[in-house]
């Protein structure tokens, strides 16, 4: 089966029901208007908006500028259930909510899929904008789907059969908006506790039956495959992650939402910034153990 792009992708009709939705780019990505997002939204809208996820992989509501923490958290846990990330303390004043900004930069500028160096990582991220530079500090998101649905037959059946180590003792990217000694304070802090999972290279979505690539930052190397052998495979199917036509960008400004689904897209942040303030609060929704084509589940490596 071939991914649907451009047009196609764009006018195939949506069982979204009640959402206006404008996809956004032409394999990924869609904003959904005239909805005001928080904990009173009823099931049939929660329906709706789950359907828009798992469809557009990534989705953007504007305007939302009536949550603040705890109008973020109800709508969290209206979405799913809530899940701390494993080793970053909550932002102040948050019940589980991460934050990104000027003294939290945990290496968000290269590609990654949210905590995948835990077996069951996060199905869906939620981030809110509290603060937005003039120009800059975009996010962007790749189909990990239509990156596995556009690779030759041949390559797909060797990547069905392959799995992975991740882990969070992982090198951050440069990052010219943070100091050094910011860096490795935060670094430290990201992995004061050593996690890693063994995850398969390709998984099977648990809703959708789509098979997507788990790749990113977090990657440490195949198993049964050398470190230095690993890395040039990584290298090649990653950067097929990252085609410009897989991704799709956003542009932040204060009360946007976007809302990803964690089990099929990858995504970044865009460090060209520099001192302007960019603040972000993320929260996350507990995830299924992946499963991959031959139905063997992820494995916790460490800790047990
Ligand atoms: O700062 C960003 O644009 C992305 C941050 C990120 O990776 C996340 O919220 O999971
Ligand atoms: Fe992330």
């Amino acid at each position: 089966m071939m991914h649907v792009v451009g047009q196609e992708y764009v006018n195939r009709p949506n069982n979204e029901g009640p959402l206006g939705v404008r996809p956004v780019a032409g394999m990924i990505g869609a904003e959904i208007v005239d909805l005001q997002l928080g904990g009173h939204l009823d099931d049939s809208i929660m329906a709706a908006i789950r359907a828009a996820l798992v469809r557009h992989k990534v989705i953007f509501f504007r305007g939302q500028n009536h949550l603040d923490d705890s109008g973020q958290e109800a709508f969290t846990e209206r979405l799913g259930s809530a899940v701390k990330h494993p080793t970053v303390p909550v932002a102040p004043g948050s019940n589980f909510l991460l934050e990104l900004g000027p003294e939290a930069g945990f290496g968000a500028s290269s590609w990654h899929t949210d905590v995948t160096f835990v077996e069951a990582y996060p199905e869906a991220s939620i981030l809110r904008c509290l603060v937005a530079p003039a120009a800059g500090g975009d996010t962007m998101w790749a189909n990990t789907v239509a990156a596995y649905e556009t690779l030759p037959e041949v390559l797909r059946s060797m990547c069905n059969a392959l799995r992975a180590v991740h882990c969070n003792d992982f090198e951050m990217p440069e990052n010219s908006e943070i100091s050094a000694e910011q860096m490795e304070r935060n670094r430290q802090i990201f992995s004061s506790t050593i996690f890693k999972a063994e995850q398969p290279l390709v998984r099977v979505h648990p809703e959708s039956g789509e098979r997507s690539l788990v790749l990113g930052h977090f990657f440490q190397k195949f198993v049964g495959i050398d470190s230095r052998t690993s890395a040039r495979l990584f290298d090649l199917l990653q950067r097929h992650i990252e085609k410009p036509e897989h991704t799709v960008r956003w542009r932040w400004s204060v009360g946007d939402v976007a809302i990803w689904d964690n089990r099929a897209t990858q995504h970044r942040s865009v460090a060209d910034f520099g001192k302007q303030n960019r603040v972000l609060r993320r929260s996350t929704i507990h995830g299924e153990v992946a499963v991959g084509v031959d139905g063997r589940p992820a494995r916790q490596i460490c800790p047990t």
